[in-house]
């Protein structure tokens, strides 16, 4: 199948399919007769190849099929829906990239749907009267986008700023007076209310071109390092304000951009001179849920990833926004809020305390507003499943709390996951400001068919809340950053997380059939990174963490079990397998050490380390939690682990757990990623960052992070024996050929300081902020009009939902795991 030849692009598979099928044909029919036997269905892609094979037993004449267009075609089909006589297919030949073709088992004749026609088909296998109903709601998100270009090619996706550039420029290029938008914005800039950049007095293209000649001519004149005091009352009787650059030689540079965009715009000079403006000084960043603070919250319920991302990318862009504050001349302090949900019960955490600054920054803290309710505040924490009757009203705290705060709108807000995505959106709308969201992980994917059963998960998980605050953030986002390209558009043979949302069904709700378009230009790629001054080299001698050393030796190799760690090991001179998540079903740590119990051959070369959760069941309040830490101790019975394995509690000390990174690496050992599926990933590039070789799941982030048998190495987590042959063929390599190890260990940095550093993050984040603050301002009309349509869907649909979700009495929650 892989060999199959792909469509050519004018092609599409409406042009192909019914040849196809033809010369198939015998086959074909009885293929179809097949998928019909079990009446009205939804069938996914595994289930229409298992199905075939059936009926082609000749692996001959199978391969013969499979071989030419028709093999393309279905490798290509994410899922089919049987409505005899037809089946309707969902086909997708390239990421982000779908075609409908519904296909009749009678005579194989073929006829391209639309997608509202295949979501019909859909929900004709559950709620037969609502697929059938003319006036059932659709909504359309994408009906109010036509007059944005969008990007065509499945390569270009997530490159959104460059886009934005280009796109602007087309709308600025012609007679000087095009690029009026621009002096009109410049006009807009300020900070708390004095002129930034320009003033009245230049207020056409004519004007501020002509000025600009003359201040060039009068900076050539100027040492390179005069400070802007020193002519900022000559500037500013011809017009100029400040910002434009703290020195003769940076004003001048700017200018020139300037200079030569009002000549003739151009994408590069158009995103150099925008990214230098004074845009940003006050950041509102949220993320809602869970127990958000700097210490003691890993391990806690919903409290992973995103608070670490959170606390370094806050640190890195206060670093860049004071770079670039200091480089435009201005006396003028950053302010980043980090707002959060403050928990009364706190168990042992800050999380109830309302100000908290924020280690290594000047400026940033965190501002924690809580949840209220008829009766009072919120005393417990919620499950991030059931938050949505808190937000409305939290929007409305926390924006009084941050003008307060930072006396003043912010410039930028962000969102972090639906909750905050949605609080971000609502505040922006209010106050006029522009937004960034960020997923970290969209759940809609996590759960098969998550759209089309939406009711027999609502109870537990809430989705239809979730899915429509989700669509609801991502429409109005101005801009939205993720992690990775999969994020946005999957691979080549699976849907990326927002691609899911293009277009989707909730039968007797809402029928999206247009949510999101991930060829918007608006989305874009800026991938975290580790603190490297947590996660550094196990190289860097001088810089090691001794004072962990004795401490980490009895978390290794101590003999004892007790509350911190089980298991030991024997044999002290074998490298070490290392693991570290917490215990969740998708992390799939308890299939790591099933892996590792089935196999002698790795089991002799390697120990196996893992840290996660803790050790007894009855004392996790969460199902899924509890039935790994079960799985975990039969695996510990059934293989005999003892002496090989040892398994490490939950660790919340960072600087601790980055030296014991290192010291995995000093035994010339690996990082072992095994999720089923994973969003992007930090515990890989926070190994990789460590010099650690590291195995990661090739389902989600990690593939992306890491280039397979260079800079690392892929795993299949549903084929265990497979990949722990592969971990063990690489160890046996580096026991006759010790550089091998070396060369991965080079390679996982050298691909680390390329692409995955919060530097770039924040250089390209702040860069956002900019460009799509201006193109906000450019695009008013039609995001108004959007916004409309928005703010109708959010309170007829999703306040509605948000009614079913019930609001808990005093008593502790049950938490639900996060996958
Ligand atoms: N982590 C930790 N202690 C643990 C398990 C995890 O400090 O016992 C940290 C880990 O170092 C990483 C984060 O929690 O920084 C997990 O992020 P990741 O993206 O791997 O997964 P998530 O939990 O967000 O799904
Ligand atoms: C959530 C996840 O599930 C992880 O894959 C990410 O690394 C983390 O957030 C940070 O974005």
């Amino acid at each position: 199948m892989a060999s199959a030849p792909a469509l050519k692009r004018t092609d599409s598979v409406i042009d192909n399919m019914p040849d196809a099928l033809r010369q198939s044909r015998y086959h074909m029919k009885r293929c179809f007769a097949k998928y019909l036997e079990k009446g009205r269905r939804i069938m996914k892609h595994h289930h229409l190849m298992e199905e075939m094979e059936l009926v082609i037993d000749d692996k001959s004449e199978r391969s013969q099929v499979l071989e030419g267009i028709l093999g393309f075609i279905l490798s290509s089909t994410q899922e089919a829906v049987v409505d005899p006589p037809y089946v309707a297919f969902a086909i997708r030949p390239n990421p982000g990239i779908w075609e409908f073709v519904k296909v009749s088992s009678e005579d194989l004749s073929v006829e391209a749907i639309t997608p509202t026609d295949f979501l019909k088909f859909k929900e004709r296998v559950n709620d037969e009267k609502w697929a059938t109903d003319e006036n059932s709601f659709e909504a359309d998100f994408g009906a109010f986008d036509f007059q944005i270009p969008q990007l065509t090619l499945s390569s270009s996706i997530g490159n959104g700023l460059q886009f934005t550039s280009k796109f602007l420029t087309s709308k600025l290029t012609g007679k000087l007076e095009k690029t009026q938008p621009i002096v009109d914005y410049l006009l807009t800039l300020n900070h708390q209310g004095e002129n930034l950049m320009i003033n009245e007095s230049l207020n056409s293209a004519a004007k501020l071109q002509m000025a600009l000649v003359v201040a060039d001519a009068f900076l050539s004149a100027l040492p390179k390092d005069t400070a802007y005091q020193n002519f900022e009352l000559r500037f500013k009787e011809w017009g100029f304000e400040r910002g434009w650059g703290d020195t003769a030689e940076r004003v001048k540079e700017t200018m020139r951009t300037l200079s030569e965009v009002l000549q003739a715009p151009d994408p590069v000079n158009l995103e150099k001179f925008l990214s230098r403006l004074p845009t940003i000084f006050n950041v509102a960043i949220f993320s809602v849920h869970g127990y958000f603070g700097q210490a003691d919250v890993l391990g806690l319920p919903d409290t992973g990833g995103q608070i670490v991302y959170i606390l370094d990318q806050v640190k890195s862009l206060e670093a860049e926004l004071l770079l670039r504050i200091k480089q435009q001349g201005l006396n003028v302090k950053p302010q980043i809020l980090v707002i959060t949900r403050l928990i009364p019960d706190a168990r042992g955490t800050k999380c109830h305390q309302e100000l908290e600054p924020i280690s290594d920054t000047k400026h940033s803290h965190i501002l924690r507003v809580p949840f209220q309710t008829d009766k009072g505040i919120l005393r417990q924490w919620v499950s991030r499943f059931d938050i949505y009757p808190y937000l409305e009203r939290f929007t409305q705290d926390a924006t009084t709390k941050i003008l307060e705060f930072m006396e003043g709108k912010p410039d930028l807000v962000i969102g972090n996951y639906t909750d905050g995505n949605l609080v971000a959106s609502l505040m922006a709308r209010k106050l006029g400001i522009t937004q960034g969201t960020i997923a970290h992980a969209l759940e809609k994917t996590k759960y098969e068919d998550s759209d089309v059963k939406w009711k027999e998960l609502d109870p537990k998980y809430h989705f239809s809340c979730q899915f429509m605050a989700d669509t609801v953030a991502m429409n109005a986002a101005d801009f939205i950053i993720t992690s990775t390209y999969q994020e946005i558009a999957g691979s080549k043979d699976r849907p990326g997380q927002y691609e899911s949302h293009a277009a989707f069904t909730l039968p007797g709700l809402c029928r999206v059939v247009s949510g999101i378009n991930v060829f918007d230009p608006k989305f874009n790629i800026a991938a975290p990174g580790a603190d490297q001054s947590v996660y550094f080299p196990y190289t860097e001698k001088e810089k090691r963490l001794t004072q962990f050393h004795p401490s980490i030796e009895d978390l290794l190799f101590g003999k004892v079990d007790n509350n911190e760690h089980i298991g030991y090991l024997a044999d002290r001179r074998k490298p070490i397998i290392f693991s570290m998540a917490r215990l969740d079903v998708v992390k799939n740590l308890s299939g790591l050490v099933e892996w590792f119990g089935k196999n002698k051959r790795l089991r002799n070369l390697v120990n196996l380390v893992i840290v996660g959760g803790f050790f007894d069941p009855s004392k996790s309040k969460d199902r899924e939690e509890m039935s790994e830490i079960k799985k975990m101790h039969d695996s510990i019975d059934k293989y005999q682990l003892k002496g090989q394995f040892r398994w490490i509690a939950a660790q919340t000390d960072r600087y601790r757990n980055g030296e014991l990174y290192r010291c995995i690496a000093d035994t010339r050992g690996a990082f072992v990623q095994p999720a089923i599926y994973e969003a992007f990933g930090l515990t890989v590039i926070e190994a990789m960052n460590c010099g650690l070789p590291t195995f990661a799941t090739n389902q989600g982030g990690p593939a992306e992070i890491i280039v397979d048998g260079v800079s690392g190495f892929h795993i299949d987590p549903l084929n265990g024996d497979e990949s722990s042959k592969k971990i063990a063929d690489f160890f046996e390599k580096c026991k006759v050929d010790p550089s091998q190890w070396n060369v991965i260990s080079a390679a996982g940095l050298q691909r680390i300081n390329e692409c995955y550093t919060w530097k770039i993050y924040a250089n390209k984040m702040v860069n956002m902020g900019n460009i799509y603050t201006f193109w906000r301002q450019v695009n008013k009309e039609q995001k108004e009009a959007k916004q409309r349509y928005i703010q109708m869907f959010y309170n007829l649909i999703f306040k509605n939902l948000v009614k079913t979700v019930p609001v808990p009495s005093d008593e502790p929650q049950q938490p639900v795991a996060k996958q």
